[in-house]
């Protein structure tokens, strides 16, 4: 556009004698028309240009999996289309929402979609998955639009990060309502030892104030701890006040077919309003569990289960014998149906022999890891192992069982799953986190 000055220049004025002259040359004339259309040119391509940029934020993608939103903020432009790459990496099914702008449907494992928000005015929006429980688990982030002063995720102050961390520890072992997992005494029967399990829906405090929609034998998650002998008799009567159908699978028993709680394959659903007797000799010894076998990827994360001990001929000697249950899912982190601080903590005197029963009841590994002491494994899935081996940390997968034997050393032992996003967050510890007592 400055080329054209000169020109604009000479017509408004009287010009110069050695302008005109200048003017007068076809050289000089091409030179500024060439001048102007390069001019033009660039400025449409500018504009163009521009109005992309304008229109655009960098891509933004996020990845969906249990219990996370991957990343958990986004930063956007205001007052320019939002487009988010969504994929589901995780196993079970998810969605990405955004609060009051939208969401995608729901995904399956491995299936992606484009969620397209349109202009958002700058603010800040909620991300969550919709899936009952899923956004308590964990899986929510935020969306940043414009203004760029807004405070990077996860970053808290410090001073109010150590507060919280302390406030944490200060309140364990927390109260709360409900204690899961207690050894049930069985009705006698003849020589039968009956067990009633009432399947219902129940309000569960996983930590202080913390209360979550649950399902619960007896009202209690894990629910009652059935502590039998090798060659029992045994009758576990279920009655099912849920909304829905269930059965019960014991899980690592080599029960006979009719009752291994199948239904479909061994025996009817148990409708709400009904009940269902499954009654057995008490095949092998080892740590095992029971749970529901219908909608299990919601009725057990949501409380159907319960530990499942079968004592054998010759059982090693120990101080304590304790059972760890793990779970995973709308209720949380949890051990033993609560989350730190409400976890139980576990106790015992130097020197003593501890044994723990991991179970994992969840959707995900567990890996557990016990500061100051080796962990014996002498169990796996209720076998014992021909050759014990030593591990400061067990990768407890979903539906295994391991026993180990712990020779308690003074102190105070953090005991916590080592997926640390199980453990502990910018917050303070949370989840699966207890402490080893040993005084
Ligand atoms: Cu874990």
């Amino acid at each position: 556009m400055v080329m054209m000055r000169p020109q604009q220049e000479a017509s408004s004025r009287s010009a110069p004698p050695n302008y005109s002259k200048m003017l007068r040359s076809d050289l000089w004339r091409l030179f500024v028309t060439l001048g102007v259309l390069f001019a033009v040119v660039t400025s449409l391509i500018a504009a163009l240009g521009s109005g992309k940029d304008a229109g655009a934020t960098d891509a933004l993608r996020v990845e969906l999996s249990e219990f996370n939103i991957e990343p958990a903020e986004l930063n956007a432009e205001a007052d320019a289309p939002v487009v988010i790459d969504v994929q589901n990496t995780g196993a079970a099914v998810h969605n990405l929402s955004v609060s009051g702008q939208g969401a995608t449907e729901m995904l399956d494992p491995g299936e992606s979609a484009k969620l397209d928000l349109g202009t958002l005015p700058a603010g800040t929006y909620e991300l969550a998955c919709d899936v009952t429980g899923h956004k308590e688990s964990g899986m929510k982030g935020r969306l940043v639009v414009g203004d760029g002063s807004q405070v990077t995720a996860g970053h808290m102050d410090p001073a109010d990060m150590d507060a919280s961390y302390m406030r944490g520890v200060k309140a364990f072992p927390a109260k709360t309502k409900g204690l899961g997992g207690q050894p049930m005494t069985p009705k006698l029967v003849g020589g039968t030892k009956v067990f009633d399990l009432t399947a219902d829906e129940t309000r569960w405090e996983v930590a202080p104030g913390d209360v979550r929609d649950a399902m619960a034998y007896n009202g209690v998650v894990p629910g009652p701890e059935i502590r039998v002998r090798e060659g029992d008799r045994i009758r576990v009567v279920l009655h099912n006040k849920l909304e829905e159908s269930t059965a019960i699978h014991f899980h690592g028993l080599n029960v006979p077919n009719s009752v291994d709680g199948v239904p479909g394959l061994t025996q009817d659903l148990v409708k709400p309003g009904e009940s269902y007797s499954y009654e057995f000799d008490v095949p092998n010894a080892g740590t095992h569990m029971y749970h529901s076998h219908m909608n299990g990827a919601t009725q057990i994360p949501m409380g159907l289960l319960g530990g499942l001990i079968v004592e054998g001929r010759d059982e090693p000697e120990v101080d304590v014998d304790t059972s760890i249950v793990l779970n995973d899912g709308p209720l949380g982190f949890t051990i033993n149906g609560k989350g730190f601080p409400a976890t139980q903590p576990i106790a015992a005197k130097p020197g003593q022999r501890v044994r723990l029963r991991y179970m994992n009841e969840g959707l995900q590994g567990h890996p557990m890891h016990l500061h100051g002491m080796e962990q014996l494994v002498i169990a796996k899935d209720g076998w014992k192992l021909d050759q014990p081996y030593r591990a400061d940390t067990v990768w407890v997968a979903p539906g295994e069982r391991y026993d180990v034997i712990v020779e308690a050393r003074e102190g105070l032992w953090a005991f916590h799953c080592h997926i640390l996003s199980h453990a502990e967050g910018p917050e303070g510890m949370f989840g699966m986190v207890t402490v080893m007592a040993v005084q």
